[in-house]
């Protein structure tokens, strides 16, 4: 709301600002009217190309066929860019510091350092056959070599597709499948909040039904007992102590994929986002320079894990084009005390942090003590990405964290979209507790009316849409074109549609208000209600589950699923401990079923489509303003659910 408590730009940030707020308004303006000079200019200004490109950008929002091209006939090399090119200048300086899960535990690695690493890497990929266009799985805690391993891909042309570490075998199969990768990277254990999780087992599990997998490269992280498959199995520090530091950097297309990541969408498996080479990384450095306004020296900590869209961009590609600094922690924030995340911002002098709403709402429950025992006179900005932000989560991340001296960054993007769209730009954009304020350049969003299918002028609320490309934008589901089209331009023809609503206020800042389609956000997690009900219909006990978000005070939402059993079966606590726990196996712990309720029946339309809307309200204990009722098939199964709902 245009009425809400705004945060003028300090002043202090604005002068040393890369920029303020006219060049924003200018910058801006141009960057829609000239989008073919201004996106030349950028990409001459943040890439080193090998090649010059011969079309800035050509494409098609369909509504036949969808493509967008950036850059054709450009060569480039992101490993190059993201190492070799620093060398002359930066070469000693520190690329990567990493802080373990154990406060005792760090270390860090120069330019130079990753460089030969990575290049050794990439000819360990290229020993066991690994070549431009294959596809490289990457398994991994978070520790250097997931960024070494992602790295080493590009270097030689591979296409990486990391998944999260936390994913069960079952997802991890899926994902080698769908994309065929034949090298997987993995690690014996990951360490977590003084936990181990068994990768490797996980991995052995996902690879006795992938055939195709030839190597699997193991990195020792704790030591821990692994079984051995002499054949396809290679401890990575035994590969690299033979491996040699000259690996040429591969010329890619601006068009050749970089990498694929799953995600959730409404319906059906995970999707493959594919990203490619020149526009992801044009579009990855400038974000990153700009929305945090890093300044060169600067120490930037982003702690998301880089098995998600955050840590590919904002913790490996973007700051590295830049020749950052980039912190990598393999911990958690509330081990060993609520007061970690702090600690390590003071122990490596922490400028720039970027992290999760759903960390701040765990962290804001603590108190401030755990963040008042620490200095943190080294930060000048915050982030947050992943969800929609609370303003009273806002105001104590700004006020507790920040001292309020720092501007809170609330970046709004998709790992569709590559990097941030909608952002403040810390010396340029006042800000409003909640929301993500305005476009990044180059980015032209609107609102759709939702039932209309018209755009929105001025304040008002809707669709979010997106006009026209940007460099970043994804390219393709990997391996199903069509899908591609279906999910993202169907809906609002001649435009990308990202799913979410959105509120525009008089000044023109947004306010994204959450996912309008099937997909929940748990903890800034994405996972369709599709995948959960896929898991509980395979339970025996199970005939129909329906699945839906509620509002949950950490995690943003929590998964409420509603679950019809077969004739016969008695519902009982038990079974609802199994189901929780099938889930959790299928999918993987971020997948952790909050509530189930019996339903003896779904409500459905006489068509039989289930009317999501009610069970929505129902789990948000919102049973009095249920809406259209009209064309449910039998009322009488609402009032059921609602006299057993299960969060009263
Ligand atoms: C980067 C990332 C994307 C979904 C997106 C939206 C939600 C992300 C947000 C936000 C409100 C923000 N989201 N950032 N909602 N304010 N600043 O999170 O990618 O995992 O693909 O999730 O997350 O709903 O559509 P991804």
């Amino acid at each position: 709301m245009s009425e809400s408590k705004i945060h003028e730009v300090p002043s202090d940030i604005a002068a040393r600002a890369h920029i303020d707020h006219d060049q924003y308004q200018s910058l801006y303006q141009r960057s829609v009217e000239d989008p073919e000079g201004f996106w030349a200019e950028q990409a001459d200004r943040f890439v080193t190309w090998f090649k010059k490109w011969d079309k800035v950008m050509d494409y098609s929002y369909g509504p036949d066929d969808v493509f967008i091209r950036w850059f054709d006939g450009g060569k480039l090399n992101v490993a190059y860019n993201c190492l070799d090119r620093h060398l002359d200048t930066r070469g000693d300086q520190i690329a990567i510091v990493w802080e373990g899960d154990d406060p005792s535990v760090d270390r860090s690695l120069t330019y130079r350092e990753l460089h030969a690493e990575v290049c050794k890497l990439g000819n360990v990929l290229k020993s066991r056959g690994v070549k431009k266009g294959d596809r490289v799985c990457i398994y991994m805690p978070m520790v250097p070599e997931a960024a070494v391993a992602m790295l080493a891909c590009a270097r030689i042309g591979a296409v990486h597709s990391v998944v999260f570490g936390g994913f069960s075998p079952d997802s991890l199969r899926d994902r080698i499948l769908d994309s065929d990768c034949r090298v997987l990277i993995t690690a014996d254990e990951s360490l977590r909040g003084g936990r181990q999780v068994p990768l490797k087992k996980n991995a052995d599990q996902a690879l006795a039904e992938c055939p195709d997998v030839s190597t699997c490269l193991v990195i020792q992280r704790t030591g821990g007992e692994v079984a051995w498959n002499g054949e396809r199995d290679l401890w990575y520090h035994e590969a690299m102590a033979e491996a040699s530091v000259d690996c040429e950097p591969e010329p890619m297309d601006a068009e050749d994929p970089l990498f694929i990541l799953y995600t959730s969408g409404s319906t059906g498996k995970p999707k493959g986002v594919l990203h490619t080479t020149g526009g992801y990384l044009v579009f990855a450095a400038m974000t990153h320079l700009y929305t945090f306004d890093y300044q060169d020296g600067e120490m930037y900590w982003c702690t998301a894990d880089v098995g998600w869209v955050t840590g590919h961009t904002y913790i490996v590609y973007g700051p590295l084009a830049n020749g950052a600094k980039t912190l990598m922690f393999e911990g958690v924030p509330n081990y060993p005390d609520n007061s970690r995340f702090w600690q390590v911002v003071d122990k490596h002098q922490v400028n720039i942090f970027y992290t999760a709403p759903t960390a701040i709402r765990a962290l804001m429950r603590a108190g401030t003590d755990p963040v008042k025992a620490t200095s943190r006179s080294s930060l000048r900005i915050l982030g947050t990405v992943g969800e929609p932000i609370n303003p009273e989560a806002w105001e104590w991340y700004y006020q507790v964290v920040g001292d309020s001296r720092c501007p809170v960054v609330d970046t709004w993007w998709q790992t569709e979209t590559g990097g941030h769209l909608i952002t403040p730009l810390p010396g340029a954009t006042p800000l409003k507790p909640g929301s993500a304020t305005r476009p990044f350049f180059g980015v032209v969003p609107a609102l759709v009316d939702a039932s209309e299918g018209t755009l929105i002028d001025g304040a008002g609320e809707g669709a979010l849409v997106i006009t026209r490309p940007w460099p970043g934008q994804m390219r393709t589901v990997h391996g199903d074109h069509q899908r591609f089209i279906d999910t993202y331009f169907k809906q609002y023809p001649g435009y990308y549609f990202s799913g979410d609503g959105s509120r525009r206020d008089a000044d023109g800042y947004y306010w994204i208000t959450g996912r309008i389609d099937d997909v929940l956000n748990v903890s800034g997690h994405r996972l369709g209600t599709a995948e959960i009900e896929s898991a509980l219909v395979l339970h025996e006990a199970v005939a129909e589950a329906a699945v839906v978000g509620y509002p949950h005070d950490i995690k943003g939402q929590g998964i409420y699923a509603y679950v019809t059993t077969m004739a016969g079966v008695e519902p009982t606590d038990a079974l609802k401990q199994e189901l929780v726990k099938l889930v959790r196996t299928e999918i993987g712990p971020i997948a952790t079923v909050d509530i189930i309720q019996w339903a003896p029946g779904l409500p459905k339309t006489r068509s039989g489509k289930i009317m999501r809307r009610i069970l929505r309200k129902i789990a948000a204990n919102e049973v009095s303003a249920l809406g259209d009722t009209s064309t449910l098939a039998d009322p009488t199964v609402v009032e059921d659910l609602i006299d057993h709902r299960a969060n009263q």
